[in-house]
């Protein structure tokens, strides 16, 4: 039983709800931003008289007060499922409360719930009976758990005694996520407007403005908004609080390759962050300048690109007081640092913050078209990848005959509203946290590819779309090779913490193409803590360390068999070099390391270390070794799961650790790592059809096994899509 902890009226969302006037709130359980920010857009669309919304992160919140919700009170729940099923970290403490570690909700002990004031006839057997929640999971199909958290906190709902307004609903990030969401809106909404006795349709009061802009004096030294420069007061670094991590080393993997892969290394030491191998990095980017400048140009805001301002709440009980981490910034740096700026325009986002300020016909036309139209949005957002910037541009495009006075005008305060939270990335730490305590390193590949149907508007730019993260570490590879001085210097002066005037850097980038007039980004990167803002070679990135459950086995002697083709190598690096440090120290199991890559000689990253780390590694266990599937060296595919059928008679001895048949899952570790659509699927279903043929069994029997060993740790994936 949940011991209820400690009353802390700050952690009492319920006493917060009724002091702000509030009848609604929604619950957030968000890993990457996706969930936060479908629960901000749906306060925005449920928000009338009657319906008072206030948006909650669990983690500030108590989950014993949920009882003391009344029945005129409702608490919505979007939650992301994250990795393997589990709940989003800032759930976690409400699932595990909630839900975890229970079988069958009907024998599992009840949380204690807070008993409340106004509910004399409290039932313990129901602690959540009068209390009502509406459930909005999201999920990605590819994963086996497909929205498990939402699933379980819905059925312990239930079971506590709670009443759901609505059917659950499940959006599908595989499929389309934002068409899910609509739908569930669409049937749910009138439902939670009759539950709450509103006589106004949910989402037709006009939409409150949830943001106001404050231009603010510049002061003498004035901070122009680099989140991890701001509090120096913090000692504990975390996601909210990443630390400034210097990089120390940054290269290109694969030279020669058809596209980037990337290795870099940064220094953990004096943060107190601790990782261990098969951890995650998180790192937070920087928005590539010319995405920037273009929708600083696309709202018409060039010429005070450099303001300074404060973005605070209009209501002055919302939970979430500045829009921003930072008091004080500027509209470039809140758009360099804070916000998604590049994914295309979700359709309700189009129909509810752009489409309401077209003054054209042209523009009510194409805005209309797209709002409404899923195929037309499909097609030409989507397609296109149409950012906010590229959207604008495409109607100013349409409405080029129309009067200046009577082009769209977007202003900044929708712009806010609509771009998401710029969200850290993960990545798989491709280190030993043995052989590389305070520097684990980061192995990624460039993400850069051509938009199908580029839109007429983005002539300027070329069709080229680059991923945020990506090629930001890209441009830290390249800055610290010493290319490109000349395009950097400029964004390197804007990176810089402190400036005396704020108008350094308020000319436009100029962009940067290569060879076939593709655009290339230029970065802002921060110089280290302590150097000068005069474009050194010493940079720093924003990181945290995120557990994972992607562990070798406690005992070294333990066979593992690993999987993992292109960048799903990273935490497989990692093992390997814990391997040979075992191996050297205490022997170890027979190791062996599928990977898989396009071509031998252009793509076969850290093949040297890795040959020499299996040289020490056969040392003690002689039929360790690497096998790899170069897929684009013949004329036919061959992938890792083609190798592991093709050396079936040695995966089997693996598994077999000993034994003379298996006859149930094996005690070997199998880790998979990389793609999650069809790589991840394709090897379980490989080595299930290896065991049902060398054991004699049906192949569902062999799958079975595959499953217990998920179960049992013994088969993990580290996968993502
Ligand atoms: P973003 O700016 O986030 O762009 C990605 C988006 O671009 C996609 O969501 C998609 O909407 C769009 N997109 C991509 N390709 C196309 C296309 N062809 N056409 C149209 N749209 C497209 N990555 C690694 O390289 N190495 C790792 O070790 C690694 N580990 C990970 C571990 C975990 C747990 C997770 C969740 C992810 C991991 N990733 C890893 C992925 C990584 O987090 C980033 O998603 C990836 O690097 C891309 O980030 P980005 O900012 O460059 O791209
Ligand atoms: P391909 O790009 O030539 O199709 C790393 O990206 C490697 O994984 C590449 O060799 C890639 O091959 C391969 N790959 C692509 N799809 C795969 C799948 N479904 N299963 C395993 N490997 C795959």
């Amino acid at each position: 039983v949940a011991s209820a902890s400690e009353y802390n009226a700050d952690k009492d969302f319920v006493f917060k709800m009724r002091k702000a006037g509030k009848n609604v709130v929604i619950f957030y359980g968000s890993q990457t931003g996706t969930a936060e920010d479908f629960a901000t857009r749906l306060a925005r669309d449920i928000q009338s008289p009657s319906v008072r919304p206030l948006v909650l992160d669990p983690e500030l919140y108590d989950w014993q007060c949920l009882a003391g919700l009344g029945d005129d009170e409702l608490a919505i729940f979007v939650l992301a499922t994250a990795g393997e099923g589990e709940p989003t970290d800032n759930m976690e403490a409400w699932f595990n409360a909630l839900a975890s570690d229970r079988e069958s909700p009907e024998d599992s002990e009840l949380p204690e719930f807070r008993q409340p004031e106004d509910k004399a006839d409290f039932d313990d057997s129901a602690p959540l009976q009068g209390v009502s929640y509406a459930m909005f999971g999201l999920g990605n199909n590819t994963y086996e758990q497909f929205n498990h958290h939402a699933r379980v906190v819905d059925q312990r709902m239930l079971a506590l005694g709670a009443a759901r307004v609505g059917e659950r609903g499940e959006g599908d990030d595989d499929a389309d996520i934002e068409e899910d969401f609509a739908k569930w809106k669409e049937a749910t909404l009138p439902a939670i407007r009759k539950y709450l006795g509103s006589s106004t349709p949910v989402g037709e009061a006009a939409p409150e403005a949830t943001w106001k802009i404050v231009e603010v004096e510049a002061k003498k030294a004035w901070i122009r908004g680099e989140f991890y420069e701001e509090d120096e007061a913090v000692s504990t670094f975390d996601a909210r609080h990443p630390f400034s991590a210097p990089v120390t080393s940054a290269l290109e993997l694969t030279p020669g390759a058809d596209r980037h892969t990337l290795h870099v290394e940064v220094d953990l030491a004096g943060s107190g962050l601790r990782y261990e191998s098969g951890d995650h990095i998180g790192v937070y980017p920087t928005n590539a300048e010319e995405e920037v400048d273009l929708l600083l140009g696309a709202l018409g805001l060039r010429g005070r690109a450099d303001t300074p301002i404060a973005v605070r709440a209009v209501d002055p009980f919302a939970a979430q007081q500045s829009l921003f981490p930072v008091d004080t910034t500027t509209y470039r740096a809140a758009f360099r640092h804070y916000l998604e700026i590049t994914g295309p325009v979700p359709r309700a986002q189009i129909k509810t913050l752009v489409a309401p300020y077209a003054r054209s016909a042209a523009a009510r036309e194409l805005l209309g078209r797209l709002a409404d139209d899923k195929d037309a949005h499909a097609a030409v957002v989507a397609g296109g990848c149409l950012s906010l910037a590229r959207l604008i541009n495409a109607v100013h495009a349409a409405e080029a005959a129309a009067a200046e006075a009577e082009r769209l005008r977007l202003p900044v305060e929708a712009a806010f509203e609509l771009c998401p939270r710029l969200q850290a990335r993960l990545y798989s730490i491709s280190s030993s946290a043995r052989a590389s305590p305070e520097r684990p390193s980061i192995t990624a590949v460039v993400l850069q590819y051509d938009a199908r149907a580029p839109a007429a508007a983005d002539a300027a730019m070329g069709a080229r779309r680059c991923g945020v993260a990506t090629n930001y570490l890209l441009g830290a590879v390249r800055y610290l090779r010493g290319d490109r001085a000349e395009p950097l210097a400029q964004p390197l002066r804007a990176g810089c913490v402190l400036s005396e005037a704020p108008a350094a850097d308020a000319s436009a980038v100029q962009p940067v193409r290569d060879g076939k007039g593709h655009m290339l980004q230029s970065f802002t990167l921060q110089p280290a803590p302590g150097s000068a803002c005069d474009g050194r070679r010493a940079l720093s990135l924003p990181v945290f360390i995120r557990r994972s459950l992607f562990r070798l086995p406690a005992d070294a002697a333990t066979p593992i068999i690993m999987v993992g083709p292109g960048t799903g190598l990273a935490p497989m690096r990692g093992f390997v070099q814990e391997r040979a440090l075992l191996a050297r120290e205490r022997g170890v199991g027979t190791t062996l390391l599928f990977f898989g890559a396009r071509t031998e000689a252009n793509d076969f990253m850290y093949r040297g270390e890795l040959e020499e780390c299996f040289a020490e590694i056969q040392k003690a266990a002689p039929q360790s070794r690497i096998i790899t599937a170069f897929s684009r060296d013949q004329p036919q595919k061959i992938y890792v799961q083609h190798r592991l059928l093709e050396h079936s008679d040695l995966v089997y001895q693996t598994l077999l650790c000993g034994q003379q048949k298996l006859g149930g899952p094996s005690r070997a570790h199998v880790y998979v790592c990389g793609d999650a659509k069809c790589m991840a699927k394709d090897v379980a279903k490989a080595l299930a059809t290896l065991i049902a043929e060398r054991e004699g069994v049906a192949e569902d029997v062999a799958a079975k096994w595959v499953s217990e060993m998920r179960k049992l740790s013994r088969y993990q994936e580290d996968v993502w899509s």
